[in-house]
């Protein structure tokens, strides 16, 4: 049943309230959303973007203290730790709709405390609280595969340039060709890259009041960031066309990047998209051996990694139908081998 009415007063007091706030948020769409409608409310304070989880006490700098911001703000940030909420002396609030954990010293809203299933992003209970910027929420709401059909239906009526028919499902929005499905790229890609690259683009974001300044490079910020999309743009195409030259006869496509960008989960994610069928298996290199994003639309894959995974000095889980895994260097041969044939072994019984 999401957040309560009140829970939701007390999100919209603490924005309404502060005047300098410094903002933690998720390097995905909806969390830079999030940031957004918090700080077009605002116009003062300091975004963050937080790569991985959990956040740590590291993470809080001394010379956060020295700028005086008035309150912290946490947003769709799955974990964070005791020790970091503890050295921060200002208030804190955390919004977020991962599963709920226990935690003190900070104001904690998570709609799935009420619901566990309830997935509502924390860009959709930013714009309930906010009530503007209808374009920034549906981007991130959109980029966390939610598809709330009220709010879709008044983007449609309010910016209809951003869409090019009436959408069927979620998956359209994400990949289909409606100017809507750039935006929630442009919003993923632009946090790819170097940290300085990527607090340079959400500066940029921060100016800008219209989607047509980025989507039709109509204002330098807008013109700026739509560079940097393009950029990682042409490296995305790149590797996914490589990813695709490797597709076996037996339905599964493997491939294994070099991958400083970053991006080879939406690689994977899209790949999964347009081959349903297909067991996706993608991979990116780093110093000790391989972390894989595994994605399948039509069967469970969680046996399939199990068995692959058995005996090796290798993790992986996750849901349904995405899954990740990280292999030793070591092991990567029998791993594949393992995941070819227990694939081909398996997809039978399951369909
Ligand atoms: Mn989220």
């Amino acid at each position: 049943m999401a957040l309560t009415r009140k829970e939701l007063e007390i999100l919209r007091k603490e924005i309404e309230e502060t005047t300098r706030p410094i903002t933690f948020f998720d390097d995905d769409p909806d969390g830079l959303a999030s940031y957004l409608l918090l700080y077009k409310k605002v116009r003062d304070g300091r975004g963050v973007v937080v790569k991985g989880s959990p956040i740590k006490p590291t993470q809080w700098k001394d010379s956060y203290e020295e700028e005086h911001y008035d309150k912290v703000f946490i947003l769709d940030k799955p974990v964070v730790e005791q020790g970091f909420l503890d050295r921060i002396k200002i208030k804190k609030i955390w919004l977020d709709h991962h599963p709920p954990v226990e935690i003190r010293n900070v104001i904690y809203l998570n709609p799935r405390i009420h619901d566990a299933n309830d997935y509502s992003p924390t860009s959709y209970w930013m714009y309930k609280a906010t009530k503007h910027y209808l374009w920034i929420a549906i981007t991130g709401m959109i980029g966390d595969y939610y598809y709330d059909e009220g709010l879709i239906e008044r983007s449609m009526k309010e910016y209809p340039f951003l869409f090019n028919n009436r959408p069927r499902n979620i998956q359209e929005l994400l990949y289909g060709e409606h100017p809507i499905s750039r935006l929630v790229k442009i919003f993923s890609f632009i946090l790819q890259g170097k940290k300085r690259d990527i607090k340079k683009n959400v500066r940029l974001l921060e100016l800008v009041e219209d989607p047509r300044e980025i989507l039709e490079q109509k204002t330098s910020s807008g013109e700026k960031i739509y560079g940097y999309y393009e950029k990682i743009n042409e490296r995305y195409r790149e590797m996914l066309s490589e990813a695709l030259k490797s597709e076996t006869d037996n339905g599964v496509i493997i491939h294994i990047f070099e991958d400083p960008l970053g991006i080879t989960s939406s690689i994977s994610n899209y790949l999964a998209y347009k081959y349903p069928d297909h067991l996706i298996v993608i991979g990116r290199k780093h110093r000790k051996g391989v972390n894989f994003s595994l994605r399948h639309q039509g069967i469970d894959i969680r046996p399939i990694l199990t068995k692959a995974i058995e005996g090796l000095d290798a993790i992986g889980g996750g849901h349904e139908h995405a899954c990740g895994a990280s292999i030793k260097e070591r092991d990567l041969e029998v791993f594949l081998e393992r995941i070819k044939k227990y694939y081909n072994t398996n997809k039978y019984f399951q369909y």
